[in-house]
């Protein structure tokens, strides 16, 4: 099945937004695969947006990145990448819709609680990228209550 990156952003961790965001993946259906709290270098957080680095807020999102701690997670599930698109909403919080995690909690595009691989092969550079050590190998009981 499909997997996507999902972090929560050091204003999310902050903000006591952690189980809000989780809670929102997990009641859908998809399955949490690996997580883990860190504080990352200014480095590593450059890779991770590393096609925005000629983005005159590139400065600004890296050192907002590296100003606390920040959940790394796996999630995953049928299309999953493009549903938790979704459930993240628009970038800009105030074009976010109300019931997305960025249109209920954000107002600021550079606050905005939350990051989304926005395709597969994304999703595949920053799994590896987060999480060299590999996932973890479990399925759900509730599966085949939640897919057909
Ligand atoms: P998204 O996070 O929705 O995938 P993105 O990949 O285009 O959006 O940009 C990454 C982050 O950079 C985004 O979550 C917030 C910040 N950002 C994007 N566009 C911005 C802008 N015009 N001004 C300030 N920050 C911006
Ligand atoms: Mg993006």
């Amino acid at each position: 099945m499909e997997q996507t990156f999902i972090m929560i952003k050091p204003d999310g961790v902050q903000r006591g937004l952690i189980g809000e965001v989780i809670g929102r993946f997990e009641k859908k259906g998809f399955y949490l695969k690996a997580m883990k709290l860190v504080n990352v270098e200014k480095s590593f957080a450059e890779k991770h947006y590393a096609d925005l680095s000629s983005k005159p807020f590139f400065a600004g999102l890296v050192e907002y990145i590296v100003s606390g701690p920040v959940v790394a997670m796996v999630w995953e599930g049928k299309s999953v990448v493009a549903t938790g698109r979704k459930i993240v909403g628009a970038t800009n919080p105030l074009a976010a819709e109300p019931g997305t995690i960025r249109g209920d909690f954000a107002v600021d595009i550079g606050r905005n609680v939350i990051h989304g691989s926005d395709s597969v092969e994304n999703a595949r550079k920053e799994i590896a990228l987060w999480f060299p050590e590999g996932l973890a190998e479990w399925q759900s009981n509730q599966h085949s209550w939640i897919y057909e």
